[in-house]
Order: structure tokens, then C-alpha cells, then sequence
């Protein structure tokens, strides 16, 4: 039965349903997050049939409204909001909520449920995400739109709650937010005064709204979440704001209209119960009996509002039919750039790195690479935590993107490398371009988390991690990098990419640029490091494979060197010394470990043949995991203690990154 409560309007009835729908799936499922979706409903309700620019036709449309729900806990009030205005989601869908298989997971995914903008869930990513994409929304404009041609003008939405708020990673990104006066930017904050452990008293007492003052933001509080006007007045307000982003604190109460759980940290994060359930019920106006209620008319209300977006959507290619015609290079271009595809001929201007431009650090050569292909990939936009001139991020031919000039495409990222993770995130999400961000390998830690996201999200971001090993040398542990390279290799698609010298990290671009699902992590020296001679040994192209043998034996090898790095160049020393001693050695350069694991079994084993079980791994950092390429008759030399504050060259040296040291272990390991 699904009759309309007496005397409810189709507006109040719209909202809870919302909240019935969550409250219900989240019992069904026994597991889920009731409390945010309730009290957010008439927020979310407001934001999506009165002003959300979207097709739930066409959730891909370029120039839609993004939409983030950062606290994906709330993921329930995604999927009603998505259901309720007609996206590909059922009620069937709903009632799997969290199930194997079900387009309804605990927290939204990104890629597994139309309509959901991004992955949220670890608090803090979502609302980074959605300053990226209104950067790349900005940065696009600047580049595409024309008079009587806005070819991408749309807001980026993101709804938040108080442990959004409490993590760096959102601070970070706010302040850069509005230092670029993202005025496109509004975020909702569900100002709930509630998380997990209870009220906000015990943790959390600052004032938000101050806090966004001083980081240039526009605030505005909604004194009632349950007032529609008052929403609706305060997200136009933050629409005629037009030099800062803004603000919108709605004052809520977690898990509205529930008589004992309402205001309570018990509705967070556990279904209400069945009796709990139907006494909310019963106070929302709602039939306390029916489940999963859509009531008459709630359904065709919803997906007959968004019924203006499908027609802002005919209006944007009206637009864009003329566009092609007034301005067919820039139409041509923008379509490349949302296809990702890149300006042919690209790989053509890598530049060729020879042995006889002398020693060259690899974060050099990257910066070459990066300036050279910049101009044909015009989506490569991206910079660094104020390491742009070690991490040779610049794009010299560019400028900066700054809120004068939002058509530069060397950002200037501060000492943010959270928030340039998210960030660089969120503008790959929203389409268009290719984004990178720089820093020392050390602070990769700091940037984890979403990276990890990155993966998970199949995002084809880039990262250039330079200073790779303690080789830094005279800054010390601190900067010196041991473990960074075993911890990135764990995370899932993560494609993890450290080349020996300009040849392969020439390559190891083209490969970064090339790999469309999955984020790459290029991992480059601050030493210089002598170029291979191409000319004698093999391509450096081979990087593609993953690993490759640089430098063989002419009968079948004694022992089996494997490096990456800066550490190939001692390993090939190591080569020529064994020779002396009558020992044949294979020097495999293995740039990555990702890649290789994904060649087919008989290429790996004419890498590493199976019966040379005499194999020594080098690295400058830890030796975790080298031995599922060393074997048990195998050995690994490693780092596994913090480094040391002292020139490069003797940090490597006490490391026993010497081809004396590799030649003495070769030696042992073949029981010499
Ligand atoms: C980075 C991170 N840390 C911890 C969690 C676990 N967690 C999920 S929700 C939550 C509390 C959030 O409180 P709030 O944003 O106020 O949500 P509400 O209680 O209003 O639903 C926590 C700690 C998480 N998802 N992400």
C-alpha cells in the first residue's frame, strides 16, 4: 500500500521518504548509518530537486552539477536521493543495501553505482575531492568558454558532517579553496553536534563558521535544518557569491523524528530496531507498518523536477552545436581532452636522453620529459607541495593557476600534501584532465590515504616522488626514505615505477601517461646518475615490461642481479668485478614490480629463469617483499633501519651499497 499520508505535502512526504527508506534498508541490511540521512534529508531534498543542475539520464553529461556526499556513511541518503530522481537504481536495489554484489555497497563507490561522483567513506576525502573538481571546473572555463559559449559552467556540492570537519585533510584543502576563491564551491555542513562517541563537547568546540571566515570563505547558517526556505535562501546566497567559496552550516538533528534515538550518538552507526522504527514512523507522519513505502506521488514529484536538468542539458548542446561551429580548434580540443586522448604525435617529443650528456638526476630528466610533452597533452596540469623546484614540477610555457588565472596549470599546491592527493583526485574525477602532484618519496605517507582511493577509484593519477632513497643524504633520517617504496608497492593498482636513469624515466613517463586506469607513482632520484648507453645495451622502452635484462652473459648466468634505480649502476659495476672472479652475471633492471607481475608466466621466467636460484635483489630501502623475486636460495641488499644525516655518497657507502659489498654477497650466496 502506498497511500499518502492525510494532509502531508508532497514536499515533507518526498523527505520522508527519504528517511523511512534509509531507516528501513539499513534495519533490512542490519548494518548502515541511519542518523545522518535523516536529519540531512530536507538539506539534501532542497539541494537536488531545487538546484542541482543533473540528468539522471545521462549522469556523465560534462557540464552537470557534482555532487559529493563526504561522509559516506550517510551512503543511504545517496542512494534515496539517486532512486527518488530516477537514476539507474531500484527499489530492489535499495533492499540489497550493503549485500554481496548490490549496487548499494556500504559506502558509495565510485565506477559501481551510477550517479555517485566519487568514493567516499575515509572522512575528509570527499570534501577534497570536490575542491579538485571545482579547480578543474574553473580551469576548464578558463581554457574553453567563450562569449555565449559557457561550455562547462556548473557548482561543485559537497555535504559534510562534523568528523569531515575535524580532519587536517579538509583544513588543508578549505584554506586552498578559498586562497583561490573557489566560488563555485559550496559545501553543506551537517551540523549535527553529533559523532560516534558522542556529542561534539567532548572533542570538537571550535567555531567552524570562524575557522572558514579566516580561510576566505562565505559562511551562512541554516538555523533549522527542517526549514526548506531557509535553505533554499542560503544556498542562493551562496550562488550570488561570487568571489569566495561558501559555507552553508544547517544546524540538524541526527536521526530526526526518532522518539528515543533522535540527538543521540546510538543513531550513528546502528539500525534503529523495528519498534524504534515504527514509533519514528509514527511521528514523521508515515505509516508505521509498510516498508520500503515510496508513497503515490512522491516518485513522479522527484524525477518531474529534475526533469529541468535533462532540459539544461538539451539547452548545453544547443550551446555546444554552436561552439563547434564558431570555434571548431577549441571544440576539437575539448573533446580530446574529455575522451583523454592526447594531441597525436605526443610521444614523439620525449625527448632522447644519450650517454654523453653526462650524469643527469632522474627528477631532472622528469622535469624535462614533463616540459616536453606538455604542449601536446594540454589535460597534463599539476604541481607540487612547495617542492616545485626540486621536484622539477613546473610547467615552464604555463603560469600559474591562481584565482586571476585559472588557466594556468602549475598549481601551487603550499605545504598541503593531503589535500594535493585529494585534490588531484577529484579534478581526475571530474574529466578532462591529467592530473600530477609532487614531493619528497619521505612524505608520500602523508598523501596515503588518498592514494589508496586513487586506486581504489582507478584513477590515472600521477605522482612524481623525487628525493627516492637515503642518498638524499646530509637532511637526514627524516628525509631519507626506507620503507615508502614497500608501503606504496602494497596498495592494490597502484602502478609503482622507479627508473634507473633519464632513459627509463623517458619511458616511464610514456608508460604514466599511457595508463588510463590505474594512478603511477614515479619514484626519481636527487642524485645524478650516469645515462645508459642505449646504444649497447638494450631499449629502455623494455621498461614496459616491468623489468628487462640490461646487461646478460653469453652462456646461462651464475647469479641474477636485480635493481631498480640508482642502485643498477653499482649492480653493473658488481657485474664487471664478478666477471674477473669468474662469476656470470645478469643484471635485470627492474623498474617495476606491478608491471612485471603482470606479464605472462614465460616472458618472467626468460627474466628470471627459474633454475639461476642464485639471485641478489638491490635496493636502498626496505627489503620486504624483494624475496618473492630472490627466492629462498636468494638474497636481498636492503635498508632496514632509518637512515643517517651525512653526504649522500658515504650514507650509500655504510649501507653497503657498493659493488664490493654486492660482489662479496654474490659470493656468498653462491657459496663462494
Ligand atoms: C578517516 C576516517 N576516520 C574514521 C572514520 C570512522 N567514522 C565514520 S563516521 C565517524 C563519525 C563522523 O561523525 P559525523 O561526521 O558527525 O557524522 P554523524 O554522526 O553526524 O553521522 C567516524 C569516526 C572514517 N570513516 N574515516
Amino acid at each position: 500500500m502506498n497511500e499518502r499520508p492525510a494532509g502531508t505535502d508532497i514536499d515533507t512526504l518526498s523527505i520522508n521518504t527519504i528517511r523511512t527508506l534509509s531507516m528501513d534498508a539499513i534495519q533490512k541490511a542490519n548494518s548502515g548509518h541511519p542518523g545522518a540521512p535523516m536529519g540531512l534529508a530536507p538539506a539534501a531534498y532542497v539541494l537536488w530537486t531545487r538546484f542541482l543542475k543533473h540528468n539522471p539520464k545521462n549522469p556523465a553529461w560534462y557540464d552537470r552539477d557534482r555532487f559529493v556526499l563526504s561522509g559516506g556513511h550517510a551512503s543511504m541518503l545517496l542512494y534515496s536521493l539517486l532512486y527518488l530522481t530516477g537514476y539507474d537504481l531500484t527499489l530492489d536495489d535499495i533492499k540489497k543495501f550493503r549485500q554481496w554484489g548490490s549496487k548499494t555497497p556500504g559506502h558509495p563507490e565510485f565506477g559501481h553505482t551510477r550517479g555517485v561522483e566519487t568514493t567516499t567513506g575515509p572522512l575528509g576525502q570527499g570534501f577534497t575531492n570536490a575542491v579538485g573538481m571545482a579547480m578543474a571546473e574553473r580551469h576548464l572555463a578558463a581554457l574553453f568558454n567563450c562569449p555565449g559559449h559557457d561550455i562547462i559552467n556548473h557548482y561543485s556540492y559537497v555535504m559534510c558532517g562534523d568528523g569531515d570537519m575535524m580532519e587536517g585533510i579538509t583544513s588543508e584543502a578549505a584554506s586552498l579553496a578559498g586562497h583561490l576563491g573557489l566560488s563555485k564551491l559550496i559545501c553543506l555542513y551537517d551540523d549535527n553536534d553529533i559523532s560516534i562517541e558522542g556529542s561534539t563537547d567532548i572533542t570538537f568546540t571550535e567555531d567552524v563558521s570562524v575557522r572558514f571566515q579566516s580561510y576566505n570563505w562565505q559562511t551562512i547558517t541554516v538555523e533549522d535544518g527542517n526549514d526548506l526556505d531557509e535553505i533554499t535562501n542560503a544556498i542562493n546566497a551562496a550562488i550570488q557569491e561570487t568571489q569566495k567559496p561558501t559555507l552553508i552550516r544547517v544546524r540538524t538533528h541526527i536521526a530526526y523524528g526518532s522518539p528515543n534515538k533522535q540527538d543521540s550518538a546510538d543513531a550513528h552507526g546502528a539500525p534503529l530496531g523495528e519498534e524504534e522504527i515504527k514509533l519514528t514512523k509514527e511521528c514523521l507522519g508515515c505509516l508505521p507498518d509498510e516498508q520500503f513505502c515510496v508513497p503515490d506521488g512522491v516518485l513522479d514529484h522527484c524525477r518531474g523536477l529534475t526533469q529541468k536538468g535533462a532540459e539544461a542539458e538539451e539547452k548545453w548542446n544547443a550551446v555546444f552545436d554552436s561552439f563547434k561551429n564558431q570555434f571548431p580548434e577549441l571544440a576539437k580540443q575539448w573533446t580530446e581532452m574529455m575522451k583523454g586522448s592526447y594531441i597525436e604525435g605526443w610521444e614523439s617529443k620525449i625527448p632522447d636522453f644519450s650517454s654523453n650528456d653526462g650524469p643527469i638526476a632522474t627528477r631532472s630528466a622528469s622535469g624535462a620529459v614533463l616540459n616536453a610533452v606538455a604542449e601536446s597533452i594540454p589535460s597534463l596540469i599539476g604541481g607540487s607541495a612547495d617542492l616545485a623546484p626540486s621536484n622539477k614540477t613546473i610547467i615552464n610555457a604555463s603560469t600559474d593557476f591562481q584565482k586571476n588565472n585559472y588557466g594556468g596549470r602549475n598549481i601551487r599546491f603550499g605545504v598541503r600534501e593531503h589535500a594535493m592527493a585529494g585534490i588531484l583526485n577529484g579534478m581526475s574525477l571530474h574529466k578532462g584532465l591529467r592530473p600530477f602532484g609532487g614531493t619528497f618519496l619521505v612524505f608520500a605517507d602523508y598523501m596515503r590515504p588518498s592514494i589508496r582511493l586513487a586506486a581504489l577509484m582507478k584513477q590515472p593519477v600521477i605522482y612524481v616522488f623525487t628525493h627516492d632513497s637515503v642518498a638524499v643524504g646530509e637532511d637526514g633520517p627524516t628525509h631519507q626514505p626506507v620503507e615508502h617504496l614497500a608501503a606504496l608497492r602494497t596498495i592494490p593498482n597502484l602502478t609503482v615505477i622507479r627508473p634507473c636513469d633519464a632513459t627509463e624515466t623517458a619511458a616511464a613517463w610514456r608508460q604514466a601517461i599511457k595508463t588510463t586506469d590505474s594512478p603511477v607513482a614515479l619514484i626519481l632520484s636527487r642524485q645524478k646518475l650516469p645515462v645508459i648507453d642505449r646504444k649497447q645495451y638494450p631499449a629502455a622502452d623494455l621498461l614496459a615490461n616491468g623489468a628487462y635484462i640490461l646487461a646478460d652473459t653469453d652462456a646461462k648466468p651464475d647469479v641474477i642481479l636485480i635493481a631498480t634505480g640508482s642502485e643498477i649502476h653499482i649492480c653493473l659495476e658488481a657485474k664487471a668485478a664478478l666477471l674477473d672472479k669468474g662469476v656470470a652475471a645478469r643484471v635485470v633492471s627492474m623498474p617495476s614490480w606491478e608491471l612485471f607481475d603482470k606479464m605472462p608466466q614465460n616472458y618472467k621466467d626468460s627474466i628470471l629463469p627459474p633454475d639461476v636460484k642464485a639471485r641478489v635483489a638491490v635496493e636502498a630501502g626496505l627489503p620486504m617483499g624483494w624475496e618473492q623475486y630472490t627466492g629462498d636460495s636468494g638474497t636481498v641488499i636492503g635498508i632496514s633501519t632509518f637512515g643517517a644525516s651525512a653526504p649522500g655518497g658515504t650514507v650509500l657507502k655504510n649501507f653497503g651499497f657498493t659493488a664490493e659489498n654486492i660482489v662479496n654477497t654474490t659470493l656468498a650466496v653462491l657459496g663462494r
